[in-house]
């Protein structure tokens, strides 16, 4: 670990100096930095990164002195945890610069417990016996097999997320579990969900400075590299909250896009989905380097990260134009199917509602046809379109939507305008409602808030109560009759004939 005599020398330097000193100390026993701190810490250069394995440790520990308390402190073990030490040592020195009681601690595997470090028994320099090689090795070893055990896929994210809600009921309670849902749904892997109770979030950090670095901490003994915070952050909040912790940081509306950008399918969905996040990219571009502008008026006073900021700014600004053009093309193309469309005098009925609900499984088994369902949240992004004939032989355009979800974000509600430009012409809006949602009642107060916002409120809407195969029936029956609308399962053919009755119904009667 360390000789008695590197101890006594440690010490007696760093009394006659008057401040900390500090040795980081390869696996060879090679000394690789000597840091002269001051009276009360060290600071501990930024290291190259040579972590070659998840769950690996640095191959360094650190030995310092402390010269009037020799307990390990919180910054001590920070530094253990974030630059993931070997080990840390702290030395006491006396007054006469000889050495006293030395504390250790090193990382422990990670698991479920909050529990980060060991701290050791003070001994005196003299007495400390650890066999580090075989003792490192086995420490090691452990750390890599858990870590491995702990991380299903090498290519998935391992996130943290993290909740900030003035109180916990059962609106949060909602929220948070949908917020995992879109995580899942995202393919990020979440080591843990932290939720902190703040009537007012931190303007800078979100959450408290202090509480940040737990979590680095946190994210650090997991091996996460993502944080994702159910916030929206603005572009200043994000660039603060990442000089803290050495992680990626996204918030709710990246989360989203990320789904999104995964599942769009066709032309104009990739369109959409590139130009919402070339938006909000840009936002944070400017964001990024305020005073930009200024700079860029003088010869020679641009930094090479400047004239990379203001070529990656130009070139966002000039793809988002290429692809605004080309959703006007689509648009327009669109319009005329619609107006093609509205030659034939085919009626529209609009399937909507809050995402997961079962719209693509119900135009699926109503029209026969094989549209990509899931259980996750954004199963459907591109909106498709199906013909459907009624048993009087009338026949109509029933078409699949993406799905709402609360408080969407503006720059996707943009993004999306356009397919749910279509919902004007319905006749008829279909809301599937989730019967088995614990949440059903702020599930369809959502939806009725979205389509307010969309000027749609005053649509002949049809409330269609879906899964009634899990749920009771009379739970199913007295929503029905609650809202005048019908119970189905969509799985089912044969528990849609009602709802083929009234759609009809309203089809031809209004
Ligand atoms: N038990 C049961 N499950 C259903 C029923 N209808 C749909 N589901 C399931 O609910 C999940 C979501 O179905 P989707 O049809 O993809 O839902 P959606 O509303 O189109 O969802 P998004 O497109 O993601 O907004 C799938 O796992 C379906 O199998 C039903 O009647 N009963
Ligand atoms: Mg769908």
């Amino acid at each position: 670990m360390i000789t008695h005599e590197l101890c006594t020398e440690l010490s007696r330097i760093s009394r006659q100096v008057g401040i900390q000193i500090g040795l980081l100390i390869n696996r060879q026993g090679g000394v690789e930095y000597v840091i002269a701190g001051n009276a009360a810490g060290i600071d501990i250069p930024k290291l190259e990164r040579r972590r070659v394995h998840p769950g690996r440790l640095q191959g360094l520990r650190l030995i310092h002195t402390h010269l009037t308390d020799g307990e390990l402190t919180y910054e001590d073990f920070t530094d253990l945890a974030r630059l993931r030490l070997d080990m840390v040592y702290s030395i006491e020195v006396g007054s006469d610069g000889s050495p006293g009681l030395a504390y250790g601690a090193h990382l422990v595997p990670a698991d479920d417990t909050a529990i980060l470090w060991k701290v050791l028994e003070a001994v005196p320099t003299f007495r400390i016996e650890l066999p580090f090689d075989a003792f490192i090795l086995e420490l090691e070893g452990e750390i890599t097999r858990k870590q491995t055990a702990l991380s299903p896929g090498a290519h998935e994210d391992r996130a943290l997320l993290m909740v900030v809600c003035p109180a916990i009921n059962e609106t949060t309670k909602d929220s948070i579990t949908e917020f995992q849902s879109l995580a899942q749904a995202a393919h990020i892997t979440v080591l843990d969900t932290l939720v902190q109770r703040k009537v007012k979030p931190d303007p800078r950090y979100v959450v408290g400075k202090g509480k940040l670095s737990d979590i680095y901490i946190k994210a650090l003994a997991m091996d996460a590299n993502l944080l994702v915070f159910d916030h929206e952050l603005s572009p200043s909040q994000a660039r603060s909250i990442s000089e803290i912790v050495d992680l990626r940081v996204i918030d709710r509306t990246q989360l989203i896009l990320d789904i999104f950008a995964q599942r769009a399918r066709t032309r104009e969905g990739k369109i959409q989905v590139e130009l919402a996040q070339l938006k909000y990219n840009l936002s944070r571009l400017v964001g990024k380097n305020p005073s930009l502008s200024r700079l860029a008026g003088g010869i020679g006073t641009r930094g090479p990260g400047e004239s990379k900021l203001e070529i990656d700014r130009r070139r966002a600004k000039e793809r988002m134009e290429r692809l605004e053009k080309e959703t006007r093309q689509i648009s327009r193309k669109r319009r005329l199917t619609r107006i093609r469309r509205g030659r034939h005098h085919l009626p529209v009925i609009s399937i909507i509602g809050y995402t997961n609900t079962g719209k693509s499984t119900l135009l699926n088994t109503l029209t026969k046809s094989s549209v990509f369902t899931a259980d996750m949240p954004f199963a459907t992004l591109d909106p498709s379109s199906k013909r459907l004939k009624f048993p009087r032989d009338i026949e109509v355009i029933i078409t699949d939507t993406v799905g709402f979800i609360r408080d969407l974000p503006a720059d996707l509600k943009a993004a999306f305008m356009s397919t749910l430009e279509e919902l004007s012409d319905a006749q008829l809006l279909l809301e599937v409602i989730d019967l088995t949602d614990p949440h059903i009642d702020f599930r369809m107060q959502a939806v009725s808030e979205i389509l307010r916002s969309l000027d749609l409120q005053d649509k002949p809407r049809l409330k269609v109560f879906n899964k009634a195969d899990r749920c009771a029936p009379e739970v199913a029956l007295a929503f029905a009759l609650r809202y005048d609308g019908v119970a189905v399962s969509a799985k089912d053919r044969s528990t849609l004939a009602p709802l083929i009755e009234r759609m009809q119904e309203i089809i031809l009667h209004g």
